[in-house]
């Protein structure tokens, strides 16, 4: 049925110890030579060598020095086929293949004047022959040779082993990547780079020398990933004892990159807007996702590079774990508050609508069609909050011995989620069999509590009920095992510490879930308590619990976690949008809350930033049945104006105050006081028709953060002054991608449905780049993605012009064109008539679209 099935498994029958391969570098035309060194599997004897390769022009075939009879191998253009080997044996092949053609970036492709490579998943065999999965893992031997005006820096995987000059203009370098690493890793850059480096010692022993390499000019904007590298490289061998294992580790930023970033084996490649930055040109928040990619990227080498893949089923094996721990890196450096802040609007904004929408799918699927389409929120976000759940099941010392028993037993290995589990259950002694259905189920279990508190007796009782809504292709759900968080206050505001009586484990405030029902009874209460749940959000769970608006007041205000004192203010900004009856009673509630917020000098600026933060528009369309966009949308706008009506003076007095810490660069301190006085200028605007305040902070220069906060203020509210704004800095940075990248990211996301003739407007100029996936993002899936008035237009306007640049871009960059269509995920929710126009634009894709991506999503979008 065109699916691959995790069910279908089979090891390799042949197993490739070395590869060797010898690259003539030419943007036009590339030779690549390959000498795999192969043995069969014992356990399958006989069997012919497949290996993959895409669209390959090849040149020559042998077999131990013998060139191969036309008889011997078949290449049907996807598949090659050498029929009559048995035992060891070396086979060598010669292709030519395209970079300069290459527009999807898979493979070996030109960005600019370098070549880069992007494998992962299934990119190796568009460059030579080979096992392209990844539980075939040979050591490499690369050689580059290229003309060295041209591309006078040659890196590769592994440590450099030798380089020489050719003589005619040409010249090559030798690289050795000693550990088992299979194709999806191997990578090689070259160009005209120039980097920063710094040297250092590992906590073994060994010494490092660490480069960031990028075009000549931007090599200036370097600075700050390379300390981001030694960040991460110290806190892997502190938290998790993981020592880096090469003498160089190198990372490559390219304009042109379809993803974030890759983690190949001692060459990341990087989409140049996770690496570059300063103050003139990257926010505070660019700095912080520089800082958390480049920690993921590096932290891959022991979870995803040593320790691999069995299978892509697998793939959150390596990315659930590695964005926990880069998201572990980010808490211990930072505020762990803020970043639990942080993931969690991700997770509720995107992954569960993700989970309840036409793609839902398993952390680990059981089959798919393209795998490629399997980066999601769910297998990264929700893979990482799964294993956030484990570690706060057994706790951090148990949790990091299963850890250490999982790299000792799988290192070198390509593993599955079993082996994970394992390692754990081993580890912690517990049985964590119950625990794995949060890989197998789709869908964002709901926890519904209620209470009964008995006056006479003083008896209180929790029902706790959980459920897991039906998604596609899985219409019946097992209870999850849900270790939930629960605090009791009493009527002084003092927590209670007796323990419940529990028909599940508890320990700590924390209860075990693994049954449709629980039920926790405390004896002998003086008073009705007031309780609250999910601290920190340890369960990634909707949690329903009838609170009354004042009960929600209080508690944020009672709360001792900071996460659940936002959390909470969330909830009363949730109930003044959609609540019926006790909406206004809520929106009193919640600007009397962001009034004290405001008021307290001791409360981190950037915490109370984020309280003014309401849900966004993807988080409240995901808590209602049928989405009205512009009621949503309209309410939200109505809300904002009235709370900033009500706090103008506390935000002017903030904005004012905080002006000096904000000036004192890139120190925590300073960047909390920006966070706070960008949100307080952002409701300021809104009342004052002439922005003078978001001109004035756009004309006194500043930080970007600050510049592009003031730009997004006078556009988005149509300030007198804004195009003349815009038309500066435009100009301003002109020759920046990134850069222009951000306003163009302004223009299309203006809250207004006219923002779409603007983006056709742009789409019609020079600015418009449809082989750049940065520009493309900026333009098209800012509009998707960000932009509910004009996407959703009334006119169906905006649907169509996605759905033409999904069937424009599908040829040119299949992963780019399919993650737009991704947007179209929760259409059956949609009220009429949009969803009529959004099934109309859908259905015009039928039969336009080549790629699998494409049609892989379209298929399942109208399922
Ligand atoms: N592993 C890469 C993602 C590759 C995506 C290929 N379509 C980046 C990361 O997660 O670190
Ligand atoms: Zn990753």
């Amino acid at each position: 049925d065109g699916h691959v099935h995790l069910a279908d498994y089979r090891a390799p029958a042949w197993r490739v110890s070395l590869a060797e391969l010898e690259f003539e570098l030419d943007p036009a035309a590339t030779v690549v030579a390959a000498r795999l060194h192969l043995s069969p599997d014992a356990d399958q004897p006989g069997q012919p060598l497949e290996l993959d390769g895409e669209g390959l022009e090849l040149l020559s075939i042998s077999v131990d020095g013998q060139s191969l009879p036309a008889g011997r191998f078949v290449y049907d253009g996807h598949r090659l086929t050498v029929h009559g080997l048995s035992g060891d044996c070396e086979l060598a092949t010669r292709v030519r293949i395209h970079p300069e053609n290459n527009t999807r970036l898979e493979g070996l492709y030109r960005s600019g004047s370098l070549l880069l490579t992007q494998c992962e998943a299934q990119g190796f065999r568009r460059i030579t022959f080979m096992a392209d999965r990844p539980d075939v893992m040979p050591r490499w031997r690369i050689v580059l040779r290229a003309n060295r005006e041209a591309f006078p820096v040659l890196l590769a995987n592994g440590n450099p082993l030798a380089s020489q000059d050719l003589g005619d203009g040409r010249h090559e370098a030798t690289w050795e990547n000693p550990h088992p690493t299979p194709a999806y890793l191997f990578a090689i850059a070259a160009g005209p780079l120039e980097r920063v480096s710094r040297q250092l010692r590992t906590a073994e022993g060994r010494d490092v020398e660490i480069n960031v390499w990028a075009e000549p000019s931007d090599v200036p904007r370097c600075q700050y990933a390379l300390g981001a590298v030694e960040r991460a490289l110290r806190w892997d061998e502190k938290r998790f004892g993981r020592c880096y294992d090469l003498d160089v580790f190198n990372v490559v930023a390219a304009q042109d990159f379809t993803m974030g970033a890759m983690e190949n084996k001692g060459l990341n490649i990087f989409n140049a807007r996770y690496i570059l930055a300063d103050e003139a040109t990257a926010t505070d928040a660019d700095f912080l996702a520089i800082e958390s990619v480049v920690a993921h990227e590096y932290l891959h080498n022991w979870s995803g590079n040593r320790v691999t893949l069995r299978d892509w089923f697998q793939l959150s094996l390596k990315e659930g774990l590695t964005v926990f721990r880069d998201t572990e890196f980010s808490a211990d450096l930072h505020s762990r508050a803020l970043k639990r802040i942080e993931v969690v609007r991700l997770l509720r904004a995107r992954q569960f609508a993700e989970d309840a929408g036409a793609l839902a799918h398993p952390v680990r699927p059981a089959r798919y069609k393209e795998i490629s389409n399997f980066y999601t929120l769910t297998i990264y976000e929700k893979g990482a909050e799964i294993i956030r759940v484990l570690h706060t099941l057994v706790g951090e010392e148990t949790f990091r011995a299963g850890m250490d028993r999982y790299f000792a037993e799988n290192d070198g290995k390509a593993a599955t989620l079993e082996d994970f589990i394992d390692a754990h259950a081993q580890a912690s002694g517990r049985d964590l069999s119950g625990f794995a259905r949060w890989y197998a189920q789709a869908g964002t279990p709901t926890v519904s509590i209620a209470a009964d508190f008995d006056e006479a007796s003083g008896d209180y009782t929790l029902t706790i009920d959980q459920a897991t809504p039906p998604t596609p292709g899985q219409p019946d759900k097992q209870p999850l095992v849900i270790p939930l968080r629960y605090v009791l206050y009493d009527a002084q505001g003092a927590v209670i510490s007796a323990a419940p009586e529990a028909d599940a484990p508890v320990r700590d405030g924390l209860v075990e879930l693994s049954q449709a029902r629980h039920v926790l009874r405390w004896r002998g209460l003086r008073g009705k308590p007031l309780p609250a749940f999910n601290q920190g959000f340890a369960a990634p769970v909707k949690l329903q619990f009838d609170y009354g608006v004042d009960e929600l007041a209080r508690l944020a205000r009672l709360e001792r976690d900071a996460f659940n004192r936002w959390d909470l203010i969330q909830q009363l900004a949730s109930e003044a949008l959609l609540g019926d009856a006790d909406a206004e009673a809520a929106t009193g509630a919640l600007s009397d809350a962001l009034a004290d917020l405001l008021a307290d000098a001791g409360a981190d600026p950037a915490f109370v930033a984020e309280c003014l933060a309401l849900p966004d528009f993807d988080t409240l369309a995901e808590q209602v049945a049928e989405v009205d966009v512009q009621g949503l949308v309209g309410r939200r706008e109505e809300l904002l104006d009235r709370l900033a009506e009500d706090q103008v003076e506390r935000l002017q007095s903030r904005y004012e105050s905080l002006a000096a810490a904000a000036r004192e660069g890139l120190s925590g301190q300073a960047m909390s006081a920006r966070a706070l006085r960008n949100a307080c200028l952002s409701w300021l605007t809104r009342l004052d028709p002439e922005a003078r305040l978001a001109r004035a902070q756009f004309d006194a220069g500043g930080t970007m953060t600050e510049r592009i906060v003031a730009l997004r203020c006078l556009l988005h509210f149509r300030a007198p002054g804004a195009e003349s704004a815009l038309a500066a800095f435009r100009e301003a940075h002109a020759t920046d991608p990134l850069v222009t990248d951000k306003w163009i990211g302004l223009v299309a996301t203006r809250p207004h449905p006219e923002a779409l003739d603007d983006v056709r407007g742009l789409m019609a100029s020079t600015w418009w780049k449809p082989a750049n996936p940065n520009r493309v993002r900026a333009l098209v899936g800012s509009l998707a993605r960000s932009n509910p008035l004009a996407f959703h237009r009334r006119d169906g306007g905006g649907y169509q012009l996605v759905a033409s640049q999904v069937a424009a871009l599908d040829p040119v960059n299949p992963q780019v064109a399919a993650r737009l269509l991704g947007a179209f995920e929760s259409w059956r929710r949609w009220a009429s008539p949009q969803r009529d126009q959004a099934r109309e634009a859908l259905v015009s894709l039928q039969g336009r679209l080549q790629s699998p991506d494409g049609r892989d999503l379209l298929e399942r979008l109208l399922d």
